[in-house]
């Protein structure tokens, strides 16, 4: 019997509460056709029109070096590379199949060149792994409404026995949890329709991945997907209810509680364009300004963000994810210390901004300029020690002019008249 170990739980996920942020990674042989990673499912494009990327997938340009530095520099902590996305081609060199990147012209384990790249920068480590298959012969392909080949009529009597593709999943998820050392994240997507939960035979799924990988994190779409909370909710959550609720392309308008009121840890998935795997016509780039805010929101509400990059059939980072990543790291560098280690408060959301917090110490993000100083709303100025400018340590004195006498009970401060990113301070 399956007994929810808390202790054990709160332990596990100290480092994802701690960390914040992370980098998503979508490749793979989607990049060469550069219309994102369900291209063959919405183009319902054949096996046979497909197979053409594998027989040529060399990127040239792949230096998981190169994109391990940058992900460091943007102050992300941890990444969660496609090992297998939905199309079923594998990044690693699984025993189990030939539809595998050692078998392309390039010939290597990406996933293992990415694990050994992303370690030495001291970032943790994650895989994603489709639980869809479109190249599995085993997977439900015509009539299932995600498949490439739902309406083609070929395929409409065509035997296939599901529990030969589960334990052909099982068999490749063992692979990644023996071969590869150390993972910190696994990251399964996802469960739809009647494929959810025990369908996947999901308790000895996680039962086996926790034995291989004691200290991993999972995500929560075996049990749901996307936002919903699943049994994590609960005081008795599933064996594969997952360490963390997933809100995709949203951040949710508060913060997850349990059925206790205790933080539900929660990573919202975020594009920087409007596409996962790379997607040449997608310049529908998010300014990195927002993209900074949104990280502050994400943690002032008690959560983490993972930032997504398509890097494209040569194994370039687009240019655009690049410059949005320096930017966050040029902000990170001044400004980590209101992101890692913190949370949400209970202070009202303040008028001009977010606010997040460590201990004794409150962020305040300033989003917005006010005239006449910035209220700190929902503290007094008894219970303030100092207050300090965080991007270069500046002492801010509380204002006494008087505006702020008509306004007694709420601490005014001036920083500055042209506030452009969220400034901080504490
Ligand atoms: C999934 C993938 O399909 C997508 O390609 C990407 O990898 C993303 C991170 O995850 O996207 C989903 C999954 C589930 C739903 C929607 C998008 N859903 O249940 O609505």
């Amino acid at each position: 019997m399956y007994k929810f170990d808390r202790e054990k739980y709160d332990k596990r996920m100290q480092w994802f509460t701690h960390d914040r942020f992370g980098m998503f990674i979508h490749w793979g042989l989607y990049a060469i056709p550069a219309r994102g990673e369900w291209v063959r499912s919405t183009e319902e494009i054949p096996e046979e029109d497909y197979i053409p990327f594998f027989n040529e997938f060399n990127p040239k340009d792949f230096d998981p070096k190169k994109w391990a530095r940058l992900a460091k520099q943007a102050g992300m902590k941890y990444a969660v590379l496609t090992a297998k996305h939905h199309d079923g081609f594998c990044l690693f060199d699984s025993a189990l199949t030939d539809w595998k990147v050692t078998n392309t012209p390039y010939g290597k384990d990406i996933v293992r060149e990415y694990l050994d790249a992303f370690r030495a920068e001291g970032i943790k480590v994650g895989l994603y792994y489709s639980l869809l298959d479109w190249h599995h012969p085993d997977y439900p392909a015509y009539g299932d409404r995600q498949h490439p080949m739902r309406n083609n009529i070929t395929y409409k009597d065509k035997p296939y026995n599901f529990d030969n593709y589960l334990d052909y999943m099982h068999g490749q998820v063992r692979e990644l949890c023996t071969n590869y050392g150390k993972l910190d994240m696994m990251w399964f997507d996802f469960s739809y329709d009647d494929l959810t939960g025990e369908a996947w035979r999901a308790s000895e799924l996680v039962r086996m991945v926790r034995s291989l990988q004691p200290d991993i994190i999972i995500d929560n779409r075996l049990e749901v997907s996307g936002s919903g909370f699943g049994s994590i909710a609960t005081d008795e959550p599933l064996e594969y209810s997952g360490d963390y609720v997933s809100p995709e392309q949203i951040i949710p308008q508060t913060g997850f509680k349990d059925s206790r009121g205790r933080n539900i840890c929660w990573e919202a998935c975020i594009t920087m364009n409007d596409n996962w795997g790379y997607c040449a016509k997608d310049k529908n780039f998010k300014p990195a300004e927002m993209i900074i805010k949104k990280l502050v929101e994400c943690v002032s509400k008690n959560g983490n963000m993972l930032l997504n990059v398509g890097p494209d059939a040569r194994g370039n980072i687009p240019a655009e994810s690049v410059e949005i990543l320096e930017k966050i790291g040029a902000w990170m560098q001044k400004n980590s210390d209101s992101i890692y280690g913190c949370g949400g408060c209970d202070l009202p959301k303040p008028e001009n901004g977010r606010i997040t917090k460590n201990g004794k110490t409150l962020y305040y993000h300033i989003m917005e300029n006010s005239i006449g100083g910035i209220p700190l709303q929902g503290i007094s100025l008894d219970e303030v020690e100092s207050i300090r400018l965080i991007s270069d340590g500046t002492e801010i004195k509380p204002l006494k002019n008087w505006i702020v006498e008509n306004y007694p009970d709420v601490v005014f401060v001036q920083v500055s008249n042209t506030v452009k990113l969220p400034d901080d301070i504490d």
